[in-house]
């Protein structure tokens, strides 16, 4: 089992000034609020508390740095999809973002988090735009499927794929923090990202 010596929060960063200046290689985390994002990023480097569970909207306008065995970088991005954010903080995001994946040359890939229950939204698709238009290769996490019944599961695979698009390098896995289903497999595509 993969396991880390060392994680920890390296800066919460509300601009670019506070990006943290290390050469470390990148991988983008990002989904719907309570999509399951938190839970993932403690179910795959074994903490409990290290992306904290349960945030709240004002809390998350940031983009938290995580840094593993001074090796590999986990980029947190705010969750997205609150319905009442002003047109200001929506264009704030956008821009962070923008900023990020056009200026932050050391990224290596996205995690694109999507609930196994729920067809992906257009905030989702535009994420995954965002990454393909910046050439930045990703992979898609449908999280909580230890809630969708075993007969159901491929229609909602099926269901995220074709919503999303989703080219053959595009992979899909299913994931669940609770059982930590296909875990070491979602490491071992990181991985091989973290070092292209
Ligand atoms: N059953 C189940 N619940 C989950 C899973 N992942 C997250 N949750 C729950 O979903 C809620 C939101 O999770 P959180 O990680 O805070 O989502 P975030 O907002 O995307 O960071 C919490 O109540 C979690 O306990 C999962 O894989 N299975
Ligand atoms: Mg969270």
């Amino acid at each position: 089992m993969i396991t880390f010596q060392k994680a920890e929060l390296v800066i919460s960063a509300p601009s670019k000034k506070e990006w943290p200046e290390t050469l470390l290689p990148e991988i983008v985390l990002a989904g719907r609020s309570n999509v399951g994002k938190s839970s993932f990023i403690n179910a795959m480097v074994g903490r409990k508390k290290l992306a904290y569970v349960g945030n709240t909207p004002g809390k998350t306008r940031l983009l938290n740095f995580f840094s593993l065995d001074d090796k590999y970088m986990f980029v947190d991005v705010p969750g997205y999809g609150y319905a009442n954010l002003s047109k200001q903080q929506l264009i704030r995001f956008g821009e962070m973002m923008e900023d990020y994946f056009s200026e932050r040359l050391q990224k290596k890939g996205l995690v694109l988090l999507v609930d196994a229950r729920h067809k992906p939204t257009e905030d989702d698709k535009l994420m995954l735009e965002f990454a393909r238009y910046h050439h930045l290769p990703s992979i898609i996490v449908a999280t909580k499927i230890d809630k969708v019944k075993k007969s159901y599961r491929k229609k909602q695979l099926d269901l995220i794929q074709s919503t999303l698009a989703l080219t053959e390098d595009e992979v899909i896995f299913p994931f669940s923090a609770t059982t930590k289903e296909n875990r070491e497999e979602i490491w071992e595509k990181l991985f091989i990202l973290f070092d292209s």
